[in-house]
């Protein structure tokens, strides 16, 4: 593994100590393992889902909801599989064909059969430059960020409590070696879109895992890991809620599996993030790709599971390659064993990889919860650093509810805002009121949302007391 790189921004002196940690781990871990390896392959499992699952694992694949009634489909998705990501019925064009008008037939159909089999699901995507409806092609600005917001909120909440992650933004980077954001309407709406998704999507849910997906990240040396690498580092930092990073791993249309992936998935979990393989397919399915792609993912303790991108050749996007583990007749192929050996290979991590989301360090609230006068309660908890602040304020109904909310707070003097996200502030400094958005005024006996705004200055001592509308 090419260990040598140090990634821009990290100092020599953090990246040893970091090396000596990891490595005492390393050794811990492989000490623990050789034990459970020997037991693991004294009753090997013989599926991808057990085996995954004795590791503290999934092994899932895209589904497609109609091929949900192809009986040769469903026998091996129910006998190998334990996690789906939709294909395509959650992204927007197929969520909100027409704004504010939402659409879940299909989606529920996958989630329906995935609950019903306790496979965990992935949902996939919120925020997205690609298969956006029409209407949404077409917008820019506030508009189109407004309407995003209330894209991630809605759909977020509709499935509260039923999906184990989000893409909550999916393929933000370009290609090449700029380490630039990708140019998209969205990207145009301001530089913060993406973290304003991810606080939108914590709000609307604050247990599922919330997770950053793209493609061309696998290798660690590429300008694309390196700017992704950035974003997470700096979210991380910053305490913007997001609690894993999915790698693709499209080892098709000409890519393939870099010799220092396992050092990407590591350096990535290292920064405090769950890993996933999350569109794994290789050209001609090459059996030893799959294997080093599988191992490399056990290796990592955070790298919590994988996904590969159907499950028949005849079911990929990209069938010419037949980068899948069955062919079309739904036989194991080589890469299926491979994959299974990988797996039942593995390590277990020695703590549970799946922690609970995390919206980095947070304070607990500064001030008791006030009661304003129209039934509703908000409290505020700051998270700050030299020179600046992000205040998470929550809005908590009383016991009639709430059709709108106002919160007012008094800003430390010399504190501007810079920044607002899912409320509408009066002003920048001094007494601020805060007026909830269209999307999440309506609040029902004793449910919360929450919203937050970013100051330049010192953000304590701030008192917020709330009233319905
Ligand atoms: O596999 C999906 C295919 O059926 C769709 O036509 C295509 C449209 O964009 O999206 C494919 O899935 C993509 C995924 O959503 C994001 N990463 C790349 C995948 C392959 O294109």
């Amino acid at each position: 593994m090419s260990d040598d790189i140090t990634p821009a921004g990290r100092r020599p002196e953090t990246r040893h100590g970091t090396r000596a940690l990891l490595i005492s781990a390393a050794a811990a871990l492989l000490a623990a393992g050789a034990a459970l390896t020997f037991a693991g392959s004294a009753n090997a499992a013989s599926t991808l889902g057990a085996s995954a699952a004795e590791r503290g694992r999934y092994f899932g694949t895209a589904v497609a909801a109609n091929k949900l009634s192809d009986g040769a489909y469903t026998t091996i998705l129910n006998r190998e599989f334990n996690q789906v990501t939709p294909e395509n019925e959650m992204k927007i064009d197929a969520t909100e064909p027409q704004q504010n008008q939402f659409t879940f037939a299909n989606a529920d159909r996958i989630v329906n059969y995935a609950q019903q089999r306790g496979m965990k699901i992935k949902g996939h995507t919120l925020a997205w430059h690609s298969q956006q409806p029409g209407w949404m092609q077409r917008m820019e600005g506030t508009t189109l960020r407004q309407a995003m917001l209330n894209h991630v909120t809605q759909v977020v909440t509709y499935y509260r409590g039923k999906l184990d992650s989000w893409d909550v933004v999916n393929e933000a980077f370009a290609d090449g070696n700029s380490g630039a954001r990708r140019d998209s309407n969205l990207q145009r709406t301001g530089n913060d879109w993406i973290e304003a998704a991810f606080r939108a999507a914590r709000a609307a849910d604050p247990n599922v895992k919330l997770c950053y997906n793209d493609y061309n990240i696998d290798n660690w040396t590429a300008a694309k890991t390196q700017a992704v690498y950035r974003m997470v580092q700096d979210f991380k930092q910053r305490g913007v809620p997001i609690d894993c990073v999915g790698l693709q791993s499209h080892f098709t249309g000409g890519s393939s599996y870099p010799s220092n992936y396992r050092t990407t998935l590591s350096s990535f979990a290292a920064l405090g993030v769950d890993v996933q393989i999350t569109e794994l397919d290789i050209t001609n399915a090459d059996p030893n790709q799959y294997r080093n792609a599988v191992a490399d993912c056990m290796a990592v303790p955070r790298c919590t599971g994988i996904t590969v991108w159907g499950i028949r050749d005849s079911d990929s996007w990209r069938s010419g390659e037949r980068p899948l583990l069955f062919d079309g007749n739904g036989n194991k192929k080589q890469a299926y064993d491979a994959v299974l050996q990988a797996l039942n290979d593995g390590v277990t991590p020695t703590t549970p990889p799946t922690t609970p989301p995390t919206g980095g360090p947070t304070t607990p609230p500064t001030t008791p919860p006030t009661q304003g006068p129209g039934g509703c309660s908000a409290t505020v908890s700051v998270q700050s650093w030299t020179g600046g602040f992000v205040a998470t304020v929550r809005v908590t109904a009383g016991s009639s509810g709430t059709n709108g909310w106002r919160v007012t707070m008094t800003l430390p003097s010399g504190a501007t805002i810079v920044n607002t996200w899912n409320a509408q502030p009066s002003g920048t400094s001094g007494t601020v009121t805060f007026s909830n958005m269209s999307y999440n005024g309506r609040l029902g006996a004793g449910q919360s949302t929450e919203f937050g705004f970013q100051g330049n200055g010192v953000g304590t001592g701030m008192t917020p007391s709330c009233s319905a509308t």
